[in-house]
């Protein structure tokens, strides 16, 4: 399989494993990808890890090779289909962590950019190098990559097709750390910071700064309050500030 889910502790991981194509996004890998993530959405994780299999790639992106020669409603399907399920991705209950372990290219990227998180290896180099095929990015890279380094770095990246180191997607805030050794277990420990926190309460902060990113500031404000509501209808609110109050640990319960 070229895409292996397990389990790890209490998250999901997901190995892209093609290592000879570099990790490559095949047709039948993005459909295989789409499936992973139905089932995390049905289990219990509380976080999913994505990484690349070897020591080479995180994702070297789509497969060129079977780029070329579609119909142009092939290719527009193409774009929708990888769209989709960086979709399904993007909005799983639980955070997830891409840990960027060696090149994350084009629809690589892409695939990062889905994740609530980016760690990288300090091997990592990050790009969208579609404009040198004569191509722009087309599983969400125009929309998300401005979003989260903003408008002159996104268009600089997407359209010189050059990529950057780990230590500038650090500074730019396209990885939020670099990680030494085992990318995993890196991922574990980053994972294990959020994790313990109220799985539906993690999902209102998550909406609310991605609303954030799409509407006004009066507008992010009313959902704020509309969320930071629902927030406190929650079990878990009412234990967290019980347990603050008799100076325990609160035992939450995702309710
Ligand atoms: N697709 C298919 N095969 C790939 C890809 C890829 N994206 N990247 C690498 N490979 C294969 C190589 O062909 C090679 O195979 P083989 O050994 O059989 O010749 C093997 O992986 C190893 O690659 P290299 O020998 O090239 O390894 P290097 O270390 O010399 O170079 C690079 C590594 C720099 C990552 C280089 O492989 C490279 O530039 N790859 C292409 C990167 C790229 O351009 N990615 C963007 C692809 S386009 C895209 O993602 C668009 C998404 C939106 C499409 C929407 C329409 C559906």
């Amino acid at each position: 399989m070229s895409v292996e889910l397990s389990r790890v502790e209490e998250f999901a991981l997901i190995r892209l494993n093609r290592p000879k194509a570099l990790n490559a996004l095949s047709f039948a890998l993005i459909k295989d990808l789409g499936r992973a993530f139905d089932e995390v959405a049905a289990s219990d994780a509380r976080a999913l890890l994505i990484t690349g299999e070897g020591e080479k790639a995180f994702c070297a992106g789509a497969d060129i090779g079977e780029l070329a020669n579609r119909s142009l409603m092939d290719k527009k399907r193409g774009a929708e289909i990888g769209q989709a399920t960086m979709g399904k991705l993007e909005r799983l209950q639980m955070p997830s962590v891409a840990i960027i372990n060696g090149y994350a290219f084009g629809g690589g990227l892409e695939l990062a950019l889905a994740c609530t998180f980016r760690l990288a290896t300090p091997n990592a180099k990050l790009g969208l190098p579609e404009i040198k095929l004569g191509l722009i990015p087309g599983y969400g890279g125009t929309q998300r990559l401005p979003r989260v380094v903003g408008e002159a770095r996104a268009l600089e990246m997407i359209l010189t097709g050059k990529s950057v180191d780990a230590a500038t997607a650090l500074a730019w805030g396209l990885v939020s750390r670099i990680v030494e050794g085992d990318p995993v277990a890196q991922g574990i420990a980053f994972a294990l910071e959020f994790s313990g926190h109220s799985l539906p309460v993690l999902g209102f902060a998550r909406e609310a700064v991605t609303r954030a990113l799409s509407t006004t500031v009066i507008e992010g404000l009313k959902i704020e309050a509309d969320l930071s509501t629902l927030a406190f209808q929650t079990e878990d609110a009412a234990e967290g500030m019980a347990a603050f109050i008799a100076k325990r640990k609160p035992a939450f319960k995702d309710r």
